[in-house]
């Protein structure tokens, strides 16, 4: 189906960028998009990001700005923080961050020195560059120690976690990850954190969705420091949120403004305040658990089809699949099902033997394609476009690509996704 063409004032100022925004919306209109961290906007998030208010500039907080004219600005900002307190039940919130990454520095620069010990999950596991990984500014200017999961169950061994938090006396752990299939248990991690006296940061970027709707244990009230972007199952723009207790409130909105960041994107703080509205209706409850379910079915019809899935399955809207046994490289099999229309990630497994370039794994995730509609009775044929794709991964077979690619294009014009241009 061919969407029509949209932004006429940028069509005639720049048709050279207008063709590729249109190209962009044809190819997320037709594709299966399974990259378990992206995921489409609502139009009212659309229009909100792209109002006048990227226009000003408003360094400080609402009521404290080094910029006059923010009568308006103030009060979006505003709404955003009281609609982040509200819907996670926390103290304080700072909705300033630029991005998931500059969150993460600011929990640093709030609460570590250059030099300390810092712990989370490595990256290879699951985990992020930010929480403490070596070639991450957060693994150089930090000393990181990483914790992993079990080679046998692909699970957290809490007492590893423990022994290895008893030993290394970290200043902060941070828990959550890129590539967790399973719940954090937010609890088991405040207990390491509480014995070994670190600062404990849920870094729920990935999950704050499936927790706002109530498909996944809130942090709240184990962690010290929530981290998360808005911009993956919350739904929302690309940018970030800090929440807390009120007693680290001061320490977060210092080391955001002014030690990381200067003026906030106020067009972004608009789409995050609607995004949050959005997440705050009944609907989105039914969301976040039509992502889960989504997710599980899909699991299990990809288990079915002899896939070998990290940790046997999923708790979440996320999954790891390790192609070794299907003798195909994630990243081959990655750039087959991209030609095939299925749009997903290569990923490294725990315990990886190949580079994370070119690893064994592939990330697929179902916060997408449950925005356009679609549910648990279409996973069967989800899963078994993903096994064709990847036997087609294997023998070279583009043809067999190809056919996928039609068919799954066919199913996508009949779920119309959030934000794409419609007749
Ligand atoms: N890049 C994000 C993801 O895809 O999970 C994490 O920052």
């Amino acid at each position: 189906m061919t969407l029509p063409l949209s932004h006429p004032a940028l069509s005639a100022t720049d048709p050279e960028l207008a063709a590729l925004v249109g190209a962009e919306e044809q190819l997320q209109a037709d594709t299966l998009r399974l990259i378990p961290s992206e995921n489409y906007v609502s139009q009212a998030v659309l229009e909100a990001s792209g109002t006048v208010l990227q226009n000003k500039y408003s360094e400080g907080y609402a009521g404290r700005r080094y910029y006059e004219g923010q009568q308006n600005i103030d009060q979006v900002e505003r709404l955003a923080t009281a609609r982040a307190k509200a819907l996670f039940g926390v103290d304080h919130a700072n909705v300033q961050p630029y991005s998931g990454s500059p969150a993460n520095l600011a929990v640093y620069l709030a609460f570590a020195e250059p030099g300390d010990t810092v712990m989370g999950m490595a990256l290879p596991m699951g985990g992020h560059l930010t929480h403490g990984w070596g070639v991450s500014a957060t693994g150089k200017w930090f000393r990181g120690v990483q914790y992993g999961v079990r080679q046998d169950t692909g699970l957290i061994d809490f007492d590893e976690v423990r022994d290895l938090a008893l030993k290394e006396r970290p200043k902060l752990i941070f828990c959550g990850g890129t590539a967790l299939p399973r719940t954090i248990d937010f609890a088991a991690f405040a207990e390491i954190a509480r014995e070994s006296g670190a600062v404990l940061v849920a870094d729920v970027a990935h999950i704050a969705g499936l927790i706002a709707g109530g498909a996944h244990p809130s942090p709240v009230p184990h962690a010290d420091v929530i981290s998360t972007t808005t911009h993956k199952t919350l739904r929302g723009p690309r940018g970030a949120m800090l929440m807390s207790r009120e007693e680290h409130a001061k320490a977060i909105d210092k080391a955001v403004f002014p030690g990381l960041q200067g003026g906030p994107h106020n067009q972004t703080t608009a789409a995050i305040a609607v995004a949050l509205h959005e997440a705050a209706q009944p609907s989105f409850r039914d969301y976040a658990h039509a992502v889960v379910d989504n997710a599980k079915a899909l699991a299990e019809a990809l288990l079915a089809r002899g896939f070998d899935l990290v940790s046997g399955g999923t708790d979440n809207h996320l999954i790891l699949m390790d192609l070794t046994p299907k003798d195909v490289p994630g990243k081959v099999a990655a750039k087959a099902l991209d030609r095939a229309g299925i749009v997903v990630n290569y990923n490294t497994v725990p315990y990886d033997p190949r580079k994370p370039f070119d690893p064994s794994g592939v990330r697929i995730g179902t916060p997408s394609l449950t925005s356009r509609g679609l549910a648990t009775e279409h996973m069967p044929a989800v899963a078994d476009w993903i096994d064709r794709g990847v036997t087609a991964a294997r023998t070279g077979d583009e043809d067999a690509l190809a056919a996928i690619r039609a068919e799954v294009a066919d199913l996508m014009a009949a779920f119309p996704a959030p934000g794409l241009p419609t007749d």
